[in-house]
């Protein structure tokens, strides 16, 4: 069995339980193949320091059978890498925000100079018969990196984001060196078939890509396959952490002190792409609309802090508030606040519990790769009496989700009135929802989607090596 190789922006230790499904999935894998993972130590040298652009020390470490190889970054290679180009140019165009992208020139060359670093980094490691796996949007050069340095082993490549039609990537900058390095890989995954479809459609227009059939294509005189592979959660941890006593615990102190009221929960990262505002706004219209909830229908709204440091996140987090405090203010009563909003991370144990109380799920991103939290409330219910995932239909989640309420978060209307058909919902056929819904994410699991995607990749052709072509 080859060695598997993982290269994420950020590495989790998976002994921790807290670092999640996708941590503790690949954790598996690398266990069974004693592993490496390879990634940014989190940590970010000053210049003061004496740390120089495109430098950073490389650390080991054991966790058990998997080694944990991490570099630090500059403080000048971080801002333009990190929040300059993945978090200002990569993330608001992929998720079709061209608004808020800044396309300053320097950004690009730190965030390739990271990518070489990495690269640097990385080969000495490397091993001949190793499969490397490539996470996201940080790290899309990177294998096109190895490459040029010599590397022929097999690379893999997953977007955890959405790929816009092409017409919207084009407003990049360098687009085509971006989207050329990705023919580096030699098997490139997306979360959805629409993605996938964006991705095929801009090979084709912009570098006249031959299809070889099977999910093959070929340009730039390399080829590649590309697919859809819908990431999943680990369906056994989640409902594990339900029915442990802490979870147990927060279902019951939820349940009691909403015993009179109906409860819906939000939880996200505070991002512009969660479609938080929107969603605030359906609420009010369903407390406008259908005063039957009034005194009684009650968001629980929790925003995890992220990314703060991104100009754009600063307005969110005050629209949020602003429209919070609003709400309240036109319809609370002195024992009911229709809204409780907390910015601040909870912990993961907790999480079940409150999922479990809720009457309704609200998952309402604007444009989302996929959407974990949807699948995590599914499987926090309780079959017998199951809550109702209202989902927004531009969450990957949603091409496989089909039996939520799927709404467009952007019809005020049109949500408010789904959530109280949600609220409403008689409950034979909330469990019949509840049931279909949780066959899908049973059989596609996250245990699925890495097998899926190594497994696929192991199918790849003979690789070529040497990348000419990878001038920025
Ligand atoms: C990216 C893509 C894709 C949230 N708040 C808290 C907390 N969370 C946890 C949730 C869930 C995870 O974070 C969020 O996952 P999502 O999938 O919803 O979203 P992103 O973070 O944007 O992830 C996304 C994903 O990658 C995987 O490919 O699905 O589309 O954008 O697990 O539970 N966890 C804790 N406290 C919180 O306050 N402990």
């Amino acid at each position: 069995m080859s060695r598997l190789v993982v290269v994420s922006n950020r590495v989790a230790d998976p002994r921790k339980t807290a670092a999640g499904g996708l941590a503790v999935a690949l954790a598996e894998v690398l266990n069974k193949s004693g592993g490496l993972w390879f990634g940014w130590s989190g940590k970010v040298i000053e210049t003061a320091e004496g740390s120089a652009p495109g430098e950073g020390g490389l650390h080991r470490q054991q966790a058990g059978p998997v080694t944990l190889a991490t570099v630090d970054l500059s403080r000048e290679d971080h801002d333009a890498y990190y929040l300059g180009y993945s978090n200002g140019v990569l993330w608001p165009v992929f998720h079709y925000r061209l608004d808020l992208a800044n396309f300053d020139a320097g950004h690009i060359a730190g965030y390739r100079r990271v990518n070489q670093l990495f690269a640097r980094r990385l080969m000495p490691q490397l091993l001949p018969d190793d499969v490397i796996w490539i996470h996201d949007y940080h790290l899309i050069p990177l294998a096109a990196e190895l490459r040029a340095m010599g590397c022929t082993n097999r690379i893999g490549f997953f977007l955890h984001i959405p790929l816009p039609p092409p017409l919207i990537l084009a407003a990049i900058p360098a687009h085509d060196w971006l989207m050329r390095a990705l023919f580096a890989y030699d098997l490139v995954g997306f979360q959805s078939e629409a993605d996938l479809t964006h991705f095929t459609r801009y090979i084709q227009s912009e570098a006249h890509a031959e299809d070889l059939g099977q999910g093959r294509w070929r340009a730039f005189s390399r080829t590649l396959t590309a697919g859809a592979f819908p990431i999943g959660i680990d369906v056994e941890e989640f409902a594990g952490l339900t029915a442990a006593p802490e979870g147990r615990d927060m279902y019951q102190r939820m349940r009691d002190e909403y015993s009179r009221r109906k409860l819906l929960v939000g939880v996200d990262r505070l991002d512009y792409s969660k479609g938080l505002p929107q969603r605030l706004r359906a609420f009010r219209e369903l407390l406008q609309r259908y005063p039957e909830n009034n005194n009684s229908a009650t968001l629980i709204q929790i925003a995890s802090p992220s990314r703060e440091t991104v100009h754009a996140y600063g307005d969110i987090l005050r629209e949020l508030e602003s429209l919070c405090g609003s709400i309240n203010g036109d319809f609370g009563e002195l024992d009911w606040m229709p809204v409780r909003y907390m910015h601040r991370t909870v912990a993961r144990k907790k999480l079940p519990g409150l999922y479990r109380a809720g009457r309704v799920a609200l998952v309402t991103p604007l444009r989302d790769g996929m959407n974990l939290v949807a699948k995590e409330f599914l499987v926090a219910q309780d079959p017998a009496d199951p809550g109702v995932l209202v989902l927004s239909r531009f969450a990957g989640a949603a091409e496989q989700l089909k039996e939520a309420l799927l709404v467009n978060p952007y019809d005020t209307e049109a949500t408010a009135h789904a959530i109280q058909l949600a609220l409403q919902m008689p409950l034979e056929e909330r469990r019949n929802r509840h049931q279909a819904l949780m066959a899908t994410i049973r059989r596609h699991d996250v245990h699925w989607w890495c097998s899926e995607f190594l497994d696929t990749l192991a199918e790849t052709q003979a690789r070529e090596s040497g990348t000419p072509w990878l001038r920025l």
